[in-house]
C-alpha cells in the first residue's frame, strides 16, 4: 500500500480497512497541519501500535468511531473526512527521466519519512527548469525543488535536513541520525559526494545505473582522472562500510542512499568492486524507497543533460 490513503472517507468505509504500517495511517493527519489533532489521534490508536507493527489492522467504521470520539473537539466522523480531505501540500519537482542522484536523495527522504507528496516532472532537455515559473520556486533554477506549502527549497541535502527538522520523530522516521557525531559524518559524507569525484559523475553517468543499457551509447574505459576518482571513492566506502555490513552509522539515514548512488555508477558498469562495498550498494539499492525510485517509468534516453 502506498504512503498515503486519500480522500477516505471513514465513515463510510463497509468493509474492514487494511493498513499494513502505522507509517500509511500518520500522512493522513499530518498533512492537515493540526498538531493537536494528530496527538489526540495518535492516542486513540495507542493500543493498535502493536498490532500494526505484527501485522495488518482492519480498519472498520467501528473503530473509526471509537478513535473519533476519543478526540477533542471532534466528535463527528465527518471532521475525520474533512481532515482527510484536504490537498496535500508537500511537492518535490524532479527531473522528468528520474535520473538525478539529488532528486533521488530527496524523494527517498519523503518516503522514508511517510510523507504525502506529490513528483512533478521537470524536462530539462526541453529547459523547463529555465522558465520564469520554474525559477521562481528554484534559487538555483535546478532539480530538486520541494515545495512545502507557500515554502520552497532548493539543493537535495537542505531538503533532506529541512525534512528531519520539519517532520521530526515520532510521528516520522529520521533520514539523519541522531546522535550528534554520527549526523555530523553522515553530513560529511553527503558534502563530499556533492562536491567532488567530478571525472566519475562525468564519465559514467546516471542514466547508466536508472536505464538499461542498451538505450544508451556505449561507455568508454575510464580515464586517468576516472580512475584515481573511482579509487579514492571505493578507498573511502572500505572505510565507511561497517565490517559485517550494514548501513554506514547503526540504523539505516539518506547518506547511506547518497553512498550507494555514487557506488551504483561503478558497480553497473562493470567496474572492480570489493565484494563487502559491492553487497553494501546492493543492499541499499533493495531499500522499498530506492526500488521505487528505480522502477519509475522513463521515457526513452535522449541525450544531453549529463548527471
Ligand atoms: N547540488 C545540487 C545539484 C542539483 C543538480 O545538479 N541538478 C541537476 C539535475 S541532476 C539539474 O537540475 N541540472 C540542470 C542545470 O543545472 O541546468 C543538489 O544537491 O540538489
Amino acid at each position: 500500500m502506498p504512503g498515503i490513503l486519500p480522500h477516505v472517507d471513514f465513515a463510510v468505509v463497509e468493509e474492514p480497512y487494511f493498513l499494513e504500517t502505522i507509517a500509511d495511517f500518520e500522512p493522513l493527519f499530518d498533512q492537515a497541519g493540526k498538531a493537536m489533532l494528530v496527538a489526540e489521534y495518535t492516542n486513540a490508536l495507542i493500543g493498535m501500535h502493536e498490532s500494526v507493527s505484527t501485522g495488518t489492522m482492519p480498519l472498520s467504521p467501528k473503530l473509526v468511531g471509537d478513535c473519533v470520539g476519543g478526540m477533542t473537539g471532534c466528535t463527528e466522523p465527518l471532521a475525520v473526512f474533512a481532515v482527510c480531505s484536504r490537498p496535500m501540500t508537500l511537492a518535490l519537482y524532479g527531473n522528468s527521466t528520474w535520473t538525478s542522484p539529488y532528486v533521488l536523495s530527496a524523494f527517498v527522504a519523503l518516503r522514508e519519512k511517510g510523507l504525502p507528496f506529490e513528483v512533478r516532472d521537470v524536462d530539462l532537455h526541453r529547459r523547463e527548469h529555465a522558465a520564469p515559473a520554474f525559477a521562481d520556486r528554484s534559487l538555483t533554477s535546478r532539480v530538486p525543488v520541494l515545495v512545502d506549502g507557500d515554502f520552497s527549497l532548493s539543493e537535495s541535502s537542505a531538503i533532506d535536513e529541512y525534512l528531519d527538522d520539519s517532520y521530526p520523530p515520532p510521528a516520522h522516521a529520521r533520514v539523519l541520525p541522531a546522535d550528534v557525531r554520527a549526523r555530523a559524518r553522515a553530513r560529511q559524507v553527503m558534502a563530499w559526494l556533492r562536491s567532488d569525484l567530478m571525472p566519475i559523475r562525468e564519465e559514467r553517468s546516471a542514466e547508466y545505473v536508472f536505464y538499461a543499457h542498451d538505450r544508451l551509447r556505449p561507455f568508454a574505459p575510464l580515464s586517468e582522472a576516472g580512475r584515481r576518482a573511482a579509487a579514492k571513492l571505493l578507498a573511502a566506502a572500505e572505510r565507511l562500510v561497517p565490517a559485517g555490513g550494514g548501513p554506514l552509522f547503526g540504523a539505516w539515514c539518506i547518506a547511506d542512499t547518497d553512498l550507494a548512488m555514487m557506488l551504483q555508477r561503478l558497480v553497473k558498469t562493470g567496474h572492480d568492486v570489493p565484494p563487502r562495498v559491492r553487497a553494501y550498494a546492493e543492499e541499499q539499492w533493495r531499500r522499498p524507497a530506492v526500488a521505487e525510485f528505480c522502477a519509475h517509468e522513463r521515457p526513452p534516453f535522449e541525450p544531453s543533460v549529463m548527471l
